[in-house]
């Protein structure tokens, strides 16, 4: 009851803005932050809820927008295990942010804690953090103002990459376990992620410079912290666009989705020809790398590229161990069909294909030994399950080839961030297997050559209109179309289109893949006339 008045009395201090519509979609809540101050309080509330639903577990709420304009912000929960939140609450986030008045707040409230049977006299904990945005420590402060309304105790762990704030959580709630993920703090993380890379790189020649482009944000700093506790002995990277305090400057012509989207250098920088470069993206859980080649030509390594190079690594030291593993790989249909085929044909590991969206992929590949997915974008992670790390910790290996790929393996799973996609994790891990391999970029981005591709948007009147099945590579609705785009594809050869209506703009978005850069224009163009 007196729960109930402090949310009521400190609602007031938090209006929704008159008429905004609010919904949580794949990536939270996600606009302009000045929109945001009275959802942030009320995902204080919600994060509460769950938290004394799940029996005090510690859930986290991260403040970011990722990739999106410095204007931007967003917000999202984070689950126990360092998940994403479980979709049936998206929409209580989503009531809950639309409630017209306080007193409509307070009665949604008490409705979910009824339906649900939360005690609300029951414990509750929550952790948080931010990116570096100007609107970060007002949105920060009604999240707070929430925690307190909501009576749960709470954590700040201040400015955070995304990745970083999902290991605190897991830390945390396995602290007392009989698996402890690690120490609940950034140091333990940092701790984790360079004992880790020592492992894994040594006796192996020292990774040569990597220039990383941290778009600005939150992973500049961080990174540079890592590496100073992985030390130069063992790993040399330059930081640029670092600028965190230039916060106009955030994703600014720079960073992983810029460089993704526009196949192109960030702003300003200038890469020597074969040597390593990488762009993160505005919270730093997305990378992609790339280089030029003699003739200043850009070559980008992405998400699929990283995929197929810690698959083959990873299905490598798991034959060379004995101990009997399997590695699959998760995609959606972005995937390079090039890249399918290189996981299919020749590392012969098999390939589950999912929706969009990371909760999709990361459950899709728990179901494998070890599961690995990346979305295009350069989103993901490699997932050990339970009993594949068991088995490796058991296994009594007969030489000491064994021994090295069972060490090697474990160290690889204590390297790569178990809960979301981390893009400084995934940094070490693509260094160490290059390493490894004693490969540069352009021997990597030989393993098979991108089919030529186009992504274009295409605003409709109504994109619900648009349901697909097979994880979206073919559209039921409106009846008849597939038929139509199937009719087109067939005259190309190497040739793949798809049509999906976008989660995250009021738009569709038209994906063609052919044989030449000309035929894939032409099939993009063709199968976005057939929308008008
Ligand atoms: C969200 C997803 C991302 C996906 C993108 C697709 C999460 C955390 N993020 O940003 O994985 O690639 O949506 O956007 O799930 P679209 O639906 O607009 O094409
Ligand atoms: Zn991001």
């Amino acid at each position: 009851q007196q729960q109930l008045s402090q949310i009521a009395k400190f609602s007031t201090l938090h209006p929704r803005p008159y008429g905004q519509k609010y919904e949580y979609g794949t990536a939270g809540f996600r606009l302009l932050g000045s929109l945001l101050d009275s959802v942030v309080f009320r995902v204080g509330l919600l994060a509460a809820l769950r938290s004394r639903k799940l029996d005090g577990e510690t859930i986290g709420v991260m403040v970011t927008a990722s990739h999106n304009p410095p204007d931007d912000n967003g917000v999202k929960l984070i689950d126990p295990q360092g998940e994403m939140l479980e979709a049936s609450w998206e929409a209580y986030a989503t009531k809950f942010a639309n409630a017209e008045t306080d007193d409509e707040l307070t009665k949604e409230y008490l409705a979910v804690a009824e339906s649900l049977n939360i005690n609300l006299d029951s414990p509750a904990n929550v952790v948080f953090a931010r990116d570096t945005r100007a609107s970060g420590p007002a949105l920060v402060a009604a999240l707070k103002d929430g925690l307190a309304a909501a009576a749960a105790d709470y954590a700040d762990y201040r400015i955070l990459t995304t990745p970083q704030l999902h290991y605190i959580v897991k830390c945390i709630n396995t602290a007392k376990t009989a698996t402890p993920y690690g120490h609940p703090s950034e140091q333990g993380y940092y701790e984790k992620l360079a004992t880790a890379f020592q492992i894994v790189t040594k006796g192996k020649p020292k990774p040569h410079v990597i220039t990383v482009d941290a778009a600005n944000g939150v992973g500049g700093p961080k990174l540079k912290e890592l590496a100073r506790y992985i030390g130069s002995d063992y790993l040399d990277v330059i930081v640029v666009k670092d600028e965190i305090d230039a916060v106009e400057k955030l994703n600014y012509q720079c960073g992983a989705d810029f460089v993704k989207t526009q196949q192109k250098l960030p702003l300003g920088v200038q890469p020597a020809p074969y040597e390593l470069y990488a762009s993160l993206d505005g919270d730093a859980d997305r990378i992609v790398f790339y280089y030029i080649d003699e003739a200043k030509k850009f070559h980008l390594l992405d998400g699929d590229k990283i995929a197929s190079l810690a698959a083959m690594f990873i299905r490598d030291l798991i034959a060379v161990s004995g101990v009997d593993l399997q590695v699959g790989v998760v995609q959606t249909a972005y995937a390079n069909g090039s890249s399918s085929k290189y996981l299919s044909d020749i590392l012969q590991v098999p390939i589950t294909v999912t929706r969009t969206g990371v909760k999709h992929l990361h459950h899709a590949s728990q179901l494998f030994d070890v599961g690995v997915y990346f979305e295009a974008n350069g989103h993901g992670t490699v997932l050990f399950s339970n009993s594949a790390t068991k088995a490796l910790e058991s296994f009594e290996a007969q030489n000491p080839g064994q021994q090295d790929a069972v060490t090697t393996l474990l160290s690889l799973a204590a390297l790569i961030n178990q809960t979301v996609g981390d893009a400084l994790s995934d940094l070490l891990l693509v260094i160490a297997i290059l390493s490894h391999k004693a490969w540069g970029p352009s021997e990597w981005n030989l393993t098979y050559t991108d089919l030529p591709n186009r992504l274009v948007r295409v605003v409709v009147k109504d994109r619900a209109a648009f349901k697909t099945e097979d994880a979206e590579r073919r559209l039921v609705e409106p009846k008849g179309l597939q038929a139509q785009i199937d009719a087109l594809v067939k005259k190309y050869k190497s040739g793949r289109s798809f049509v999906r209506a976008s989660g995250t703009e009021d738009a569709v978005r038209v994906y063609a893949e052919a044989a030449t850069r000309l035929e894939a224009d032409e099939l993009a163009v063709k199968v976005s006339d057939l929308l008008k």
